[in-house]
């Protein structure tokens, strides 16, 4: 592990002042990158109280990166301090609502400056593919921060016509304001992107932050935080405090000056995140959780179309995806149709170096992940799933698993049930023409993250829009999201949005005043 000291220049108000930190240097895709693995707290790159250390390993070869500086509970504690400080005194509230969205652009523009090797980074430290990583990991993050931008002065309140106290008259107006130090936990499967979705509103809101990110992919949170310093974002506003999630994340979660917390991640620590919420300081909580999205197929649908959606639909970024489609639901008069194209489909896939330009399908982002692939699989089996295609490790360095499809799924199977959070195409069959009876099937989980239909019979497709229990449904296309777009579950997959006008309402809170005159 090769270090250099590195100096950054802030840009920005008198709040801004130089930043020094020992980067770790090495080269990858044709590029030098440089990237922080200490804590950023308060505007500095600091160890970790007691200098612990976590290994972060790129899955592509199960080589170790780097060590990255674990925050304990006492540095937790003084993040949060810090950030309270930035919201109470700090430039950060004192500034315009426009200045806020102009470095907020700022910030986008630096992302998008360091693009190519931020993608990079995500790739050997998740797995991802680096083409994917351009377009969707990096991509996409750099348009929330835009949208999220955008919105920093359009944000109002209302005027309110309220009963007089004649002879005098009255006024109600609201007014939305930040909520105050926000928390943020997030998973591994977009380490970036779910920093993005969330950072970008709570901070678009006029909020300060701490911001966990993943263990086993936490380096791109922490190449932002340096970007954050070379936008000028002044001290305190935003921390990231990389380590585990039942040290670190559980200590944002019971702070008593944390105000909010935004979670993304599995279903059972949003229950154990929300009950620490509610024990804490009773703080406002937001919860994007695990999904078994539903994707039904009907015979009068366009099949390649049907095909290719569905491919994506389960396979996109290998799988580790939230809202990937979980189950498939294919009508018996195409059925074994569909299936001999998704596996024809699913043996072109090129599986490899996520850095080349021609792979197609990544590792699998960590072992214990890999693991616990492997052993969904064999249990859908030994229930009686048939396993069609796929279904090892493959034998090459790497955590790579091949592109699994399993048919002939019972709706009390557990592969019908569970969510793999992998590549695992897991097909049931309906009959005949009956609606409600296979949303009735859809419906039938605790789940209600996305859904899908393809079928040419718009009213079809009205109906199962209106009867499914999920948060996102696509119609004839799937995995279509946009930072434009509300995003977020029903039932067990949690509640309150990501994205979209809806996403800033996480992060404010109404203050209603009435005067009279
Ligand atoms: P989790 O195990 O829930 O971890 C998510 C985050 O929570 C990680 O940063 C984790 O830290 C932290 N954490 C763990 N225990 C905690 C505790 N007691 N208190 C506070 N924080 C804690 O999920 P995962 O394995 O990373 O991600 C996979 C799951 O996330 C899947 O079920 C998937 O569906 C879901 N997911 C949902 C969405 C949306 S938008 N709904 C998006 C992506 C993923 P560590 O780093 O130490 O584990």
């Amino acid at each position: 592990e090769f270090c250099q000291t590195v100096v950054l220049k802030a840009r920005g108000g008198a709040a801004s002042q130089d930043v020094q930190y020992d980067a770790v240097v090495m080269t990858a895709n044709n590029m030098e990158l440089k990237f922080p693995r200490q804590l950023f707290i308060d505007g500095q790159f600091v160890d970790a109280e007691g200098g612990r250390t976590i290994d972060t390993v790129n899955p592509a070869d199960e080589t170790v990166i780097c060590k990255v500086q674990r925050a304990t509970v006492g540095d937790v504690d003084r993040a949060v301090r810090a950030a309270k400080r930035a919201f109470d005194e700090g430039e950060w509230s004192k500034m315009s609502a426009r200045d806020r969205g102009r470095l907020l652009f700022r910030l986008a523009d630096l992302m998008e400056q360091h693009k190519q090797e931020l993608a990079t980074i995500e790739s050997i430290d998740s797995g991802a593919v680096y083409t994917l990583a351009l377009k969707t990991h990096v991509g996409m993050s750099i348009e929330a921060w835009r949208y999220f931008a955008g919105w920093c002065d359009k944000i109002s309140g209302r005027t309110v016509p309220i009963s007089h106290a004649r002879p005098n008259r009255n006024l109600t107006f609201t007014k939305k304001e930040p909520i105050g130090v926000c928390g943020l936990v997030t998973p591994w499967n977009y380490p970036l992107m779910m920093l993005s979705w969330k950072m970008a509103a709570c901070l678009a809101a006029g909020n300060t932050v701490v911001m966990k990110p993943a263990q086993v992919s936490p380096l791109t949170a922490l190449k932002f935080a340096e970007l954050s310093v070379k936008a000028g974002i002044p001290p305190g506003v935003i921390n990231i405090v990389p380590g585990s999630g039942s040290e670190a994340g559980n200590a944002i979660a019971n702070h008593p000056l944390v105000r909010k917390l935004g979670f993304t991640g599995s279903t059972e620590i949003g229950q154990t995140i929300m009950r620490s919420c509610a024990d804490s300081n009773l703080k406002k909580v937001s919860l994007e959780l695990g999904g078994k999205s539903p994707l039904v197929i009907f015979d009068d649908c366009d099949m390649d179309r049907a095909v290719r959606n569905a491919m994506s639909g389960v396979f996109f970024n290998k799988g580790e995806n939230c809202i990937a489609a979980g189950r498939l639901f294919v009508q018996d008069t195409i059925h074994d149709k569909f299936v001999e194209r998704v596996i024809e489909e699913t043996k072109k896939m090129v599986i490899g170096d996520p850095l080349n330009r021609g792979t197609s399908h990544g590792p699998q982002n960590h072992k214990a992940h890999l693991d616990k692939l492997i052993d969904f699989v064999n249990r859908g089996v030994k229930e009686g799933a048939k396993l069609r295609y796929g279904g090892k490790r493959l034998e090459r360095p790497g955590l790579f698993f091949e592109p699994t499809v399993l048919t002939d799924v019972e709706d009390s199977m557990y592969v019908a049930k569970e969510e793999s959070f992998g590549p695992i195409m897991i097909i049931s069959r309906f009959s005949g023409n009956d609606l409600d009876a296979v949303i009735k099937r859809a419906n039938n989980t605790e789940f209600g993250l996305a859904s899908g239909v393809f079928t040419r019979d718009i009213n079809r497709a009205m109906a199962f829009a209106d009867k499914i229990e999920a948060g996102t449904v696509f119609i004839n296309t799937y995995n279509k999201t946009d930072v434009a777009a509300p995003f977020g579950g029903f039932k067990q997959s949690g509640f309150g949005k990501d994205l979209g006008e809806e996403a800033l309402n996480e992060y404010l809170k109404t203050k209603c005043v009435t005067l009279e005159y």
